[in-house]
């Protein structure tokens, strides 16, 4: 199978969220038949969802892969269980999440996989990395990049430099 450009969300707010989102940088590199293509900047942000957790760390990695979409899922979700993520409460923190926002130009909508992921238009922590590393990409079903951006409010959100 040729290889394919997918885009992968990383989120962290447990247990050092930096050095979560960097290793999980490498962990994308070394799932089979797919490779770290590049990454964002880190990004710290203010939680979504349930109040009094810790800010994020955010990014967005570009990869290349010859995985289905399923079986991509399930590598990601196994870098999540080595990252010992326990699902505790929906929205709640966690010690890595891995989230499969884009896959080629493909519109997936299957029991337990759902892409280009829902949230992508109203994240700014999703959408703000992704521009930064694909600011012309067409998210199949959603507007052009830029007006999703002018929708999108940058507060809550910064960028790391130096870390
Ligand atoms: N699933 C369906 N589509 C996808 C997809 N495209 N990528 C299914 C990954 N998974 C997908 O996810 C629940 C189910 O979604 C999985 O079994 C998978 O089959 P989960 O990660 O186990 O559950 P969750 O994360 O608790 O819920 P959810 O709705 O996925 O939460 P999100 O959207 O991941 O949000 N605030 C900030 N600032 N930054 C964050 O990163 N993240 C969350 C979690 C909340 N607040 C946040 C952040
Ligand atoms: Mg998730």
């Amino acid at each position: 199978m040729q290889s394919i450009t997918a885009y992968i969300g990383l989120g962290s707010n447990l247990d050092d969220p930096i050095k979560q989102v960097r290793t999980a940088f490498e962990e994308l590199d070394s799932i089979e038949l797919t490779c770290l293509i590049k990454h964002s900047s880190l990004y710290r942000s203010d939680p979504v969802g349930p109040s009094g957790q810790p800010d994020y760390i955010n990014a967005v990695a570009q990869i290349k892969t010859q995985l289905e979409p399923i079986p991509l899922l399930r590598a990601l979700q196994a870098i999540e269980h080595d990252h010992r993520r326990v699902r505790l409460e929906r929205w709640g923190p966690r010690t890595l999440d891995l989230d499969l926002l884009v896959y080629a130009d493909q519109k997936i909508n299957e029991p337990d996989l759902i892409v280009p992921h829902i949230m992508i238009a109203e994240r700014p922590f999703v959408l703000y990395p992704l521009a930064e590393i694909t600011p012309d990409i067409k998210i199949p079903g959603l507007a052009p990049m830029s007006e999703l951006l002018e929708q999108s409010s940058k507060q809550g959100l910064s960028k790391i430099f130096n870390e």
